[in-house]
């Protein structure tokens, strides 16, 4: 069988998105899923890097989906469709929305892929393929996995291909999260040795785990990094502000190679912790565990998002503030958003404040709902200022940590740089450009 695996990218990630390299790292889902049926020809077009060309020769389209990516996805399964391809469809969007995502693939495939995806590939080539696989009937593993097949990616269009999952779940529930909505509760782990034994494959000093809480089980992070202590990598990923308190752990991330980590601070608003159901996050202690990450030799991009219930007009200068003042060496802002199925959606539901049902404006860059507290129009001017007022190259100079971190000021600068770019470019992404997908073809609604 001749397989085209397809990743399709919203309009600010697609082909390089907004830069002129694509300056994503290589994602783990298509080429995981290739290394899941070894005897068929498989062929991986992903979005941010290249075009998917619409000639492709194949006998099974498979589709990974994200919210922001569904409504370009669907018009691709169309598509293929019209052309007498058979489609599958998997990923975070389809397992929460499955009935919708049918109205456009053969096959919809629900939770992870990992049992499921040969067994529906196997079903379309023996003509016997089912509307639905959920995956494991709640029962899923991740353990045994196949070494990814990167080599099935264009190599010099990502920053690295050094990409590997160890953990999946997490331990918390917010209720703007869309990973546990769609994937439950349960966290799972990889055997170390197997993440081990995949890490030195890999060439290079980096490595980018992107699991959404490397914490979310402590004893397996404990094991796991102290494994990766003799490969003597750089690694970069994940984990929430608990992170702080296990000085065990710190020492051995540090051990470990630990250069940067990702962190949801959401908001300086503690009542919005509580509401979004983010109880780990403690706001008076920002300040404080950035001087310990810091003191680890750990940088941190620090994510907050801007519109929730309790936020006023003040909220944005003073996020900026302390941005500046705990040194969070890049921060990130978005606007909250309501991915369906997550319990943030319903309720604004019911609330009736859901304003656009476009999936392409689910960014997390695009107002899709009614703020309480404020206009849309004053929501985006107030995320662009914060941007500013942490991007000015003052404030990126007033920001680094000269006593902690002065060692790894190129990593800081070379960062800042990004997202400085990365800021100034919003503008260009309008609500047109976000949902217009008038290259690929149009097709007559089916029966
Ligand atoms: C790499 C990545 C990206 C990449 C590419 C993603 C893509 N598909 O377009 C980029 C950088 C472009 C990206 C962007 C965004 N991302 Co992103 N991203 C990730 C990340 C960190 C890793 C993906 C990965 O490699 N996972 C490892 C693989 C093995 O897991 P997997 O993808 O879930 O695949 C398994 C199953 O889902 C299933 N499966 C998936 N697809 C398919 C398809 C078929 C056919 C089958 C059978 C099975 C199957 O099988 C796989 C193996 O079990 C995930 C978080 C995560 N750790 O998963 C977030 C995640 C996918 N992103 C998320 C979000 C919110 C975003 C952004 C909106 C936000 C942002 N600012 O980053 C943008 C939106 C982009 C857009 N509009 O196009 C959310 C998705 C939420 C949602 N409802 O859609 C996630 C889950 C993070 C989270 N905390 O919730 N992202
Ligand atoms: S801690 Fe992060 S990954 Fe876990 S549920 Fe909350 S937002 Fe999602």
């Amino acid at each position: 069988m001749k397989v085209a695996l397809l990743s399709p990218a919203g309009a600010m990630h697609r082909y390089n998105g907004m830069f002129h390299k694509n300056l994503h790292y290589a994602p783990i889902t298509l080429a995981l899923l290739a290394a899941l049926i070894p005897e068929e020809e498989v062929v991986i077009y992903d979005e941010t890097a290249e075009p998917i060309p619409l000639d492709l020769s194949a006998d099974v389209v498979a589709i990974t989906c994200i919210t922001g990516t569904a409504t370009r996805c669907y018009k691709y399964a169309d598509y293929f469709r019209s052309r007498g391809i058979t489609v599958l469809i998997g990923g975070v969007h389809p397992t929460l929305m499955p009935k919708e995502a049918k109205e456009h693939a053969d096959a919809v495939l629900t939770g992870l892929g990992d049992r499921t995806f040969r067994q529906a590939i196997s079903d379309a080539a023996n003509h016997t393929l089912k509307d639905f696989y959920a995956d494991d009937e709640g029962c899923p593993s991740i353990a045994d996995r196949p070494i990814p097949r990167k080599d099935l990616l264009k190599k010099n269009k990502y920053i690295t291909l050094n990409t590997v999952e160890c953990v999946r779940g997490c331990n918390h529930s917010c209720s703007f999260c869309a990973y546990p909505a769609a994937f439950g509760g349960h966290v799972l782990t990889r055997p170390v040795q197997d993440v081990i034994n995949e890490i030195k494959t890999f060439k290079g000093k980096v490595v980018i785990i992107p699991d959404v809480n490397l914490i979310a089980d402590i004893n397996y992070a404990k094991e796991l990094f102290t494994a990766m202590i003799p490969l003597k990598k750089w690694w970069f990923g994940l984990t929430t502000t608990a992170i702080g308190h296990s000085d065990e752990l710190l020492s051995i991330f540090q051990k470990s190679g630990c250069k940067g980590l990702l962190i949801g601070f959401e908001s300086v608003n503690q009542e919005t912790q509580k509401e979004i159901h983010k109880t780990v996050n403690k706001v008076n202690d920002y300040k404080w565990l950035m001087d310990k990450l810091h003191d680890h030799g750990i940088l941190v991009m620090g994510c907050f998002a801007f519109g929730s219930d309790e936020d006023g007009k003040d909220v944005f200068d003073r996020t900026a503030k302390l941005c500046m003042d705990s040194m969070i060496d890049l921060p990130r802002f978005s606007i909250i958003t309501p991915f369906p199925g997550t319990p943030f959606y319903q309720e604004l539901k019911k609330e009736g404040r859901i304003t656009e049902t476009n999936w392409a404006l689910y960014d997390v860059e695009h107002v899709v709902y009614e703020p309480k507290q404020m206009t849309k129009k004053e929501l985006l001017e107030g995320i662009e200022k914060a941007w500013k007022a942490c991007y000015s190259w003052k404030a990126i100079f007033k920001r680094f940590d000269w006593k902690r971190i002065k060692r790894w000021f190129f990593i800081y600068i070379v960062a800042n740089i990004g997202y400085r770019q990365y800021a100034k470019k919003f503008g260009d992404y309008d609500e047109s450009v976000m949902t217009d997908n008038s290259d690929i073809p149009d097709v007559p609604e089916r029966a």
